[in-house]
């Protein structure tokens, strides 16, 4: 006989779970007397948000379901942006969620929440669990949704008492999930659509990505001098030192790469959705049926077709296509001149434009370049400040590059947590801004309560920078809501019990860098920035030039 919620973390266990994130609740309690005697490592965050991001992260990081824990009503709707950025990501997750004495089920007692209602639009799948004796079973479903076809989240309800109930019931199996291959006529299919285009273009995108997948896909890019890209925080995906890549179709993508999407006439989507960032708000592929030749490679058959009608819809998991097509045979390339055009534009991209105002955020990223290794992760969370992040970065590995597709601020410190709990000898680099960061520092707590040497390099403009950006460009001079106050972050950071300095000059950065590493506590260095400089590219009073 065991309570509900040993045998809840029994099942995690046969799953390899090794670590959980969680803010407690006593809606849980037996879950966390469980965890007690349990190999798995439970992380106590400060916010929901954090603990859903970091489990988020976790999913990204290791291609198995984060685990979140969570207390019913205001901890579910607080953990609810980790489990959307799951969806909009494909990031197996899995949100456990505590929940009213079945007893008292639909009479709106305290803290009540309808999960499979509240969450029905968001995850994968929401619902409750009624019975101890059918743990074994909802987890098993659980973690095989969440790892199936598009992978993303599931959110289970557990009533308290079905977790105090003690019932005699059998461990279900651990989770393997079900494979697709590629058909053989569609290989053939490809190959001939190959051989006709003069101009094509592989972008490579989420839905259950490996490392070797990334190495398959570049070798048969290299071995066809195809050039790919990479959808939007899809930059570790394939080693960006290839000839092959040409660079990244997120937000202020460079303009030649957009226009070379605009003028492939072969698009060959490997996994991804084509979602709204990559395609510049559906403006580079018409929907739904785009001028290009469209092969669109995904694990969920109802995703193809979903916006844009492909010539060639491959419904089937990408490390087996990746795999598939570095065995086929090359095409001769008529487009060598093509590829290695978009080549030159990329590394183009990566030099930067001297920029006024004390830290010359260009520079610093060409000094990351060089002194980061290639196992270091970047994350982060949204705002201009990651135009800079993700332009000037140079990713070689897969699973270096942790940020939300789902542009959501307060993402990145919960993110590097996980990082360096996944990844104890690796550094965690999270990029953020002034609003971004009080989002999410909260977490900068938990970093240090669990001795995480995580790096924040903090740009502080003084304002919403990206709002304030769109605002002069549709409501020139006429600025509202946008501005920010701050706190001294140092100061914050050392208040945190972490290490903060704040670099002056540009030239001061090297050694301040060294100097929150050394530390080996959760640092923070703080980049104040021209708040002119909106973008590498334009200023504020561009725009409002722009504007008027
Ligand atoms: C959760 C969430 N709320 C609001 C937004 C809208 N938003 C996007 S960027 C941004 C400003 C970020 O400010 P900051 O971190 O200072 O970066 P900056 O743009 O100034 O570089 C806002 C409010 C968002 N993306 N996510
Ligand atoms: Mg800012």
């Amino acid at each position: 006989m065991r309570n509900g919620g040993r045998i809840l973390v029994d099942q995690l266990e046969l799953n390899d779970v090794d670590l959980a994130f969680c803010l407690p609740g006593e809606s849980f309690l037996p879950v966390l007397d469980a965890l007690y005697d349990s190999p798995i490592r439970l992380v106590s965050c400060r916010h929901e948000q954090g603990a859903a991001n970091a489990a988020e992260a976790y999913g990204k990081l290791t291609g198995r379901p984060g685990i979140c824990l969570v207390t019913r009503g205001p901890g579910a709707t607080q953990a609810a942006v980790g489990v959307h950025t799951a969806k909009q990501d494909s990031t197996p997750l899995i949100l456990l969620v505590g929940q009213v004495p079945r007893a008292f089920e639909g009479r709106e007692a305290w803290q009540e929440l309808d999960y499979a209602r509240v969450f029905g639009g968001i995850a994968k799948a929401a619902w409750h669990v009624d019975r101890a004796d059918r743990i074994p079973e909802h987890i098993e479903r659980g973690f095989s949704l969440a790892l199936s076809g598009r992978p993303g989240p599931v959110v289970l309800a557990l009533p308290e008492d079905v977790l105090v109930e003690e019932a005699e019931v059998a461990d279900a199996a651990t989770v393997r999930p079900a494979h697709s291959l590629p058909r053989d006529d569609d290989l053939m299919r490809l190959h001939e659509l190959l051989a006709a285009s003069e101009r094509p273009l592989v972008i490579v995108g989420e839905g259950g990505w490996t490392r070797e997948t990334g190495e398959d896909v570049l070798a048969f890019c290299e071995a066809n001098e195809l050039p790919v890209a990479s959808a939007f925080r899809c930059q570790d995906f394939v080693d960006n030192r290839s000839r092959a890549y040409v660079g990244v179709l997120g937000v202020a993508m460079d303009e030649r790469l957009a226009t070379r999407v605009r003028e492939a006439d072969l698009v060959l989507a490997f996994g991804g959705r084509l979602g709204e960032v990559p395609t510049r708000r559906y403006t580079l592929l018409d929907a739904p049926r785009p001028r290009q030749t469209l092969i669109h490679a995904h694990p969920d058959p109802a995703e193809l077709g979903f916006v844009y009608r492909p010539d060639l819809p491959i419904a089937c998991d990408l490390p087996e296509l990746a795999a598939a097509l570095r065995q086929l045979k090359p095409v001769e390339p008529r487009w060598l001149e093509w590829t290695q055009a978009a080549r030159g534009d990329y590394e183009a991209n990566l030099r930067h434009e001297p920029m006024e105002g004390p830290v010359d955020l260009g520079e610093i990223m060409a000094f990351l370049r060089n002194r980061l290794p290639g196992d270091a992760i970047q994350t982060c969370g949204a705002g201009n400040f990651t135009v800079w992040a993700h332009r000037f970065a140079e990713f070689t590995r897969y699973g270096t590059q942790v940020c939300p597709r789902s542009g959501s601020m307060g993402y990145g410190v919960a993110a590097a947590i996980a990082a360096k709990l996944v990844h104890p000898d690796r550094i965690a680099v999270c990029f953020t801004g002034d609003g971004d960061f009080v989002m999410s520092s909260p977490e900068f707590a938990t970093a240090v309560q669990y001795e995480l040497p995580i790096i924040v390099l903090l740009v502080n403009n003084g304002m919403y920078g990206t709002i304030r950006m769109h605002q002069e460009r549709q409501f020139p001079g006429r600025v509202i809501g946008t501005d920010l106050v701050n706190p001294d972050f140092p100061a914050l950071a050392r208040a945190y019990g972490g290490y903060g300095e704040r670099v002056e000059r540009t030239a001061d950065f090297e050694a301040a860098f060294e100097r929150a590493l050394d530390s080996g506590l959760p640092s923070l260095l703080e980049l104040p920035v021209d708040p002119e400089r909106i973008s590498p590219r334009i200023t504020l009073s561009e725009l409002q030039l722009v504007g008027r």
